[in-house]
Parts: C-alpha cells; structure tokens; sequence
C-alpha cells in the first residue's frame, strides 16, 4: 500500500508531501518562516526555499540546502526536520531562539526535485538529474559536479551515461543554476553554506576539486572536529571529518567548493548515516536519530558562525 497524503517527519515523504508541506509550515509559522520559490527544475517543479527566522534589518545567514542527489533521502528528511525543530524550540530554547533572532536560516529542502520523483516512481538508486542530454539516451546531470569550481577537472565525467557527469557545461542546469543565483545575489548576507548528502558519516570542506587547502583550514578543521564530537555525544555516532579530497575522493563542481571560493568562508558537506549497512535505503527508524545528532552538529555550526 502507497501513503499518498499525511506528511510525517519521522518517514521519507514523497515531493508531492513536501510540497505541501512546505506550504503549511509556512502558513502556520508566518512570524518566523517565508516561503520563495527560486527557480524551476528541467521538469517544470517549483523549486522552493523558506526563509526560517525572525524578521529584522541586516541579518546574517546560513544557507542549508538537501536533496541534490535524488537517491539519498535522509537529507531532504533532515531539512524537514530542522525546519520543524526551529519552530518548535523557538521562545523554549536559549540557543535557538538566539539563532533565528540574530540570523536567518535559509532552508532548500530538495534541490533536485525531478529526481527525487524519480527514486519514488522508478528507480530508488538514481542521483542525477532528468534532464535530457544531446546526442545520447542517456538522462541527467549530477549536480554536484556542475559547479563551476574546477569544473569537470577530476572526480567527473565528460559521458552523458555517467553517474557523476558534470552537463555540457558548469551551471547548465537549471538546479545548479537556481542555486548559484540565489547565493550569489546573497552574497553580503551568507556567511555559512551547508549541504547535506548521505551516506559516509563525514563532515566535509574544501577543497575536493584539487589537493589543496582552503585558507582558513586550521579554523575548519578545528571547528568540524568540534561539531563532529557534538554530534557523538547522543548516540556515539561517529564521524570522520577534513578537506573533501583526502577525506572521501578528489570530485570538481561541488557546491562547498564553488560557495567557498565566492567567499563564503564556512562552507561544509555533511555527509550522514550510515556507513554502509544501508546505504541510501535508510530504514525510516533511523530518521529520529540520525536527525536529533545532526541538529546538534549544525546548531554548534551555528553558534561558531554567531561568534565569528
Ligand atoms: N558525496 C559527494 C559527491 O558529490 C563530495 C562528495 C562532496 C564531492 C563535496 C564533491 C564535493 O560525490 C555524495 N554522497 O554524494
Ligand atoms: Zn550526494
């Protein structure tokens, strides 16, 4: 038997669940959550971003996207989950409330849309995009490699057929570029991009285009090592953390590479449970746990951000 309505939060929802979803939580939370729409996908879906603080002049923010890679569903998973945790704890917990009064969370809770449709309706292990490509059967980009950082210089493929395949040229999706626009013309404001993907169990940062490291690598480092031990602390959950490159594998075009290199300076890719056992098909069980952990992770994210 299929659900076909009823959002819950501790289950994986279909788009049409978090479309609607995304409405509602807007509507009832008017005081502290907006509803935008930045673009539209190769399919003509409603790409929607909601804007989750307190109103106020000159606000910092933190940007938080899910669902790039459509297979991986306990990072749209986890986005809903944060957004409910925000207005639930508002005016009860000293943190967050402080967060969404001093700055702004802007929450992407699936980017690429198409293919999360996709994983429901057809096949549950596609990444890509559905966008269709020239000269070939062949369907889908993979957004996380048509970033324009080091574009298609290692970790990607030039073939349409490829999981990994970096499109016929940086930003040539309308995802990536739906994206890309929104944080460039926000630049002043963002000062944390955070991007969630699974599986591995690490918390990432530049660079993963090149063997290189980000300026400001001690400071990184040092705070993934703090928010990683943060995470552990409820379920011993355990994490490794470091430049993309040398921590999971050399990969040009993604998006912390690209948000980092326009200047954002904290810039991570998590990457959540498990490792391995399940893979992307994470038993619902693990929503609840895997989410409480990863709030703590990005909440001293937060208040590292607040500080700095
Ligand atoms: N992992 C990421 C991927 O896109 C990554 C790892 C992070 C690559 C940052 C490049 C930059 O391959 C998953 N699971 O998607
Ligand atoms: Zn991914």
């Amino acid at each position: 038997r299929v659900r076909t309505t009823g959002h819950s939060y501790e289950k994986y929802n279909n788009w049409e669940t978090i479309e609607a979803w995304t409405e509602q939580v807007a509507t009832e939370n008017p005081d502290l959550i907006s509803r935008s729409a930045i673009g539209t996908t190769f399919l003509g879906n409603t790409i929607y971003l909601l804007k989750v603080g307190k109103p106020g002049s000159n606000k910092p923010a933190i940007f938080m996207d899910c669902g790039f890679h459509a297979r991986e569903w306990i990072s749209p998973a986890f986005c809903q989950w944060f957004v409910r945790e925000a207005v639930r704890t508002y005016g009860r917990e000293i943190h967050m409330t402080e967060f969404l009064d001093k700055l702004d969370f802007y929450v992407l809770p699936v980017v690429n849309i198409d293919g999360y449709i996709y994983t429901w309706t057809t096949n549950r292990m596609w990444r890509k995009t559905r966008s269709t490509n020239a000269g070939t059967t062949c369907t889908g980009t993979d957004l996380n490699r048509n970033f324009d950082a080091g574009w298609c210089s290692i970790g990607a493929s030039n073939s349409p057929c490829a999981e990994t395949y970096c499109g016929s040229a940086a930003e040539s999706e309308k995802e990536t570029k739906a994206v890309a626009n929104f944080i460039r013309n926000h630049l002043s404001s963002i000062k944390a991009y955070l991007t969630i993907h699974s599986y591995s169990q690490m918390m990432l940062y530049p660079y993963s285009y090149a063997y290189k490291l980000p300026k400001n690598n001690v400071e990184l480092n040092t705070l993934a090592k703090g928010a990683v031990k943060e995470l552990a602390t409820l379920h011993g959950t355990a994490y490794t953390y470091g430049p993309g490159a040398s921590t999971i594998y050399p990969a040009a075009g993604g998006s912390d590479d690209w948000a980092y290199d326009q200047g954002i300076k904290y810039s991570f890719t998590f990457e959540l449970r498990d490792k391995g056992r399940y893979g992307f098909v994470l038993p619902e069980s693990q929503i609840q746990p895997t989410c409480e952990e990863t709030m703590l992770a990005i909440k001293y994210v937060t208040s590292y951000v607040l500080e700095h």
